[in-house]
């Protein structure tokens, strides 16, 4: 009890006594209200059930240019935005009171190179629209992901380092190079706490990926289950730093949770967990489906693919906010098979 006689809980902050009356105002104030754009996505898909498990489901919003996905629209709020019209994102964040945005909306290497224009437009102008609401004081927080894609031919390939030669030769990564300048512009100059994360390949059996160079490393998974063959778009020994989307998951929500101290990186941190061949990845696969054929047919995604680091330095992000992967290639595989294998379980958009 407290020195009035109410009932009272000890701060595990600072040691006051707290009446319990005020504790469900003190964590109204601690949770986040999120807003996710491009929640239908690859990666939006799975932030917004694991967001909706931590915060609680009113607490996430999820949106998307178009209802793409039934499980995220019928899991909780969702919100058709176009993440190139700022009214409609401003109009969200006030009814909402939205503290914490995550910008998933993106177009990827692969399809990036087949609308050069389209996607600058939207992989800039929806991170400006974010940045300015977070300057305006808006909103709290965001998270905005960058890519390996940022590396080029002339970035050192294997255990690229967190500062290096960045000289990225595609659309995608040339508009992720300039997305993070831009962050950490807003965050010296406007004070925004924005943090990025550069994702390697993600694999996930839960949505599919759109238009990505890494994604033939998900496309084997489902055509050894379906066919027992599949024709890659890359070279057999074309290695790539790649994670499980478990993994990619838990990075993205701790690097919000961490106290703001700790993120010292403005642009956006290396992040790692593994790095195969599309030859190593089907021979994990055969160990349990031994039958599986894999031919091999390097399209234009060949170049790009050249184009990035074979292996990537994270002790940054493990020194400064406590990463640490779980995933590597013989436990992603085995989790990727089960999955996959029950009925019903792909969704595709
Ligand atoms: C892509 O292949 O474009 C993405 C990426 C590495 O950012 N998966």
């Amino acid at each position: 009890f407290g020195p009035s006689g109410q009932s009272c809980f000890r701060s595990r902050i600072d040691g006051m006594m707290i009446p319990y009356s005020f504790k469900k105002q003190i964590y109204l104030h601690m949770n986040p209200k999120i807003l996710i754009i491009g929640a239908c996505g690859q990666i939006g898909t799975e932030l917004t059930h694991q967001l909706r498990a931590l915060y609680g489901t009113e607490n996430v919003i999820a949106s998307d240019i178009r209802k793409l996905n039934t499980d995220v629209v019928n899991s909780g709020p969702f919100e058709v935005v176009n993440a190139l019209d700022f009214n409609q994102i401003e109009n969200l964040v006030e009814s909402h009171q939205i503290t914490d945005v995550y910008l998933m909306a993106a177009l990827l290497s692969a399809t990036a190179e087949k609308n050069p224009a389209f996607a600058w437009d939207l992989n800039m102008n929806s991170l400006f629209h974010v940045l300015n609401l977070a300057k305006a004081g808006k909103i709290k927080k965001i998270f905005w992901p960058s890519s390996i894609a940022v590396f080029g031919p002339t970035t050192p390939k294997e255990n690229t380092p967190q500062y290096t030669v960045m000289e990225p030769s595609t659309v995608y990564g040339i508009s992720k190079q300039a997305g993070e300048r831009w962050c950490e512009y807003y965050h010296n100059i406007f004070g925004v706490d924005v943090r990025s994360i550069r994702y390697p390949g993600l694999i996930s059996w839960t949505t599919l990926p759109g238009g990505g160079t890494t994604d033939y490393a998900v496309d084997i998974y489902h055509k050894a289950i379906a066919d027992k063959k599949y024709e890659c778009f890359l070279a057999a020994e074309t290695k790539m730093p790649m994670m499980y989307m478990d993994d990619a998951i838990a990075a993205t929500i701790n690097i919000m949770k961490a106290p703001v101290e700790q993120i010292k990186i403005r642009s956006s941190y290396n992040l790692a967990a593994m790095s195969f061949t599309p030859t190593e990845i089907a021979a994990e696969i055969k160990k349990h489906i031994p039958e599986l054929e894999v031919t091999y047919a390097p399209d234009f995604r060949q170049k790009i693919a050249d184009s990035w680091p074979a292996s990537i330095d994270d002790s940054r992000a493990r020194e400064d906010w406590g990463w640490k992967h779980e995933f590597d290639l013989e436990m992603m595989t085995v989790d990727m098979l089960k999955n996959l294998s029950k009925n019903n379980t792909v969704s595709i958009d």
